[in-house]
């Protein structure tokens, strides 16, 4: 630990693998360097095999040197972590690094003992910065949900698209488009670069408010690339709000709830907002024209609603009836405020079933049922872009 924390190249290396291989000494060795106090700028690459994200990375590094900063990289290949093809491939490109210390390539041959990928990148990147690295990299490629864990883990993640993969932008996973903080159009030499940026910059109209960039790149050149890490850079710091924000705004833009449950289509069901009193705050929504449409007291939760039906959606005035309740801690300890978002979903028991199997932070142990027969149950803020989210389910039939 003593060599990692001087920034010892091969006792980083020695230690990566103690950690990886879950040897003896694995956890007092992670504990050690998740307790360093050091951090790094962390950058997620991920995009579609072949876009260029390793040539990408190679000049994103060469930048980060040029700046005078160390840099680690963890090439993550979720699909093949033995067949050695990519991982050779990424191998030989950045050989061009051979010899500086100040640049070290991991590429990541284990699944991880216990947590899966991303828990296993998490470990690697942890490592890193306590051996002092001042970026991390992590290149994954595809949008499986190891892909958007690792995404999460990064402060910043570039989405790496190019010309000539089929109908690229269109076909994208919405889980991709989501996570992207940054999106490189990489292979700009190549035809059809400002086709892809023009659908990419479409898609994301469909929303409103922030966007992510779209930077056009060259990686076999290097062009574009101080442009992709300026941007990178700028995002960065906006620190964890801006993080949080552009989660937020990716899961709503593009839906990533309504893919993993299904065709029936999950949609907003209400926005719930913890209140001292419903009587002093329904005026200004009634100023605003919104009306209450319903009011009533759920007891097993101890609190009191009113219902103001908002065009598809609705808002939800959440006031405590009593203090020692979940509204009346929340609004003790925050104030007043946006409490929950709720997301309906056609089948309520899959979406509990999915997101426990997929080790989604749930804050609630079972699907309960609430007035109205509705069946619902929570997100913890932790897996959901630190907003509390309640999944509801279509309302109990008969
Ligand atoms: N013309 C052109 N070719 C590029 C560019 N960037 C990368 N390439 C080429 O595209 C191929 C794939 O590049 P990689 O960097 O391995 O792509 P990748 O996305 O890391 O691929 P995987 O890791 O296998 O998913 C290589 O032959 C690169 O030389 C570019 O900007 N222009
Ligand atoms: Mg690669």
């Amino acid at each position: 630990m003593e060599r990692v924390r001087r920034g010892d190249v091969r006792a980083l290396a020695r230690a990566i693998s103690v950690v990886e291989d879950g040897a003896e000494g694995a956890a007092e060795l992670l504990a050690a360097c998740r307790a360093s106090g050091r951090s790094a700028l962390r950058i997620g690459v991920t995009g579609p095999p072949g876009a260029g994200k390793s040539t990408l990375v190679d000049q994103m590094v060469r930048q980060f040197r040029a700046q005078g900063k160390t840099v680690g990289v963890v090439a993550v290949d979720p699909s093949s972590p033995y067949s050695g093809g990519a991982l050779l491939g990424d191998r030989i490109r950045m050989a061009g690094f051979a010899g500086d210390e100040g640049v070290y390539i991991r590429s990541m041959a284990t699944r991880g003992a216990s947590g899966g990928l991303a828990a296993a990148a998490a470990d690697v990147c942890a490592v890193m910065e306590a051996a002092g690295r001042e970026v991390v990299i992590v290149e994954t490629a595809g949008a499986g949900q190891a892909e958007v864990e690792i995404a999460r883990l990064a402060d910043v993640t570039v989405v790496v698209l190019a010309p000539g993969m089929g109908d690229e932008v269109q076909s994208l996973k919405a889980g991709m488009m989501e996570i992207a903080d940054v999106f490189a159009v990489n292979k700009a030499d190549c035809e059809g670069a400002e086709r892809v940026e023009v659908e990419v910059r479409a898609m994301q109209g469909l929303g409103e408010g922030w966007v992510a960039p779209v930077v056009r790149t060259v990686a076999t050149t290097g062009e574009g690339v101080a442009e992709l890490v300026r941007a990178v850079e700028r995002l960065a710091a906006q620190g964890a709000e801006g993080r949080r924000a552009r989660e937020v705004r990716g899961a709503l833009r593009f839906g990533s709830l309504q893919q993993r449950f299904g065709e029936e289509g999950a949609r907003l069901d209400h926005i719930g907002i913890g209140v001292r009193s419903i009587a002093a705050a329904r005026g200004f929504y009634e100023a605003l024209g919104l009306r209450v449409s319903a009011e009533e007291t759920v007891e097993h939760e101890q609190v009191r609603t009113a219902m103001l039906p908002l065009g598809e959606t609705r808002l939800e005035l959440l006031e405590a009836t009593a203090e020692d309740s979940a509204i009346g801690r929340f609004v003790t300890k925050h104030g007043e405020g946006l409490h929950h978002i709720a997301i309906r979903v056609s089948d309520v028991d899959k979406a509990f079933a999915r997101l426990r199997g997929d080790g989604t932070r749930l804050a609630s142990d079972c699907v309960r049922t609430g007035a109205g027969g509705h069946r619902y149950f929570f997100v913890h803020p932790e897996s959901a872009g630190g907003v509390l989210v309640e999944i509801v389910g279509e309302a109990a039939r008969g």
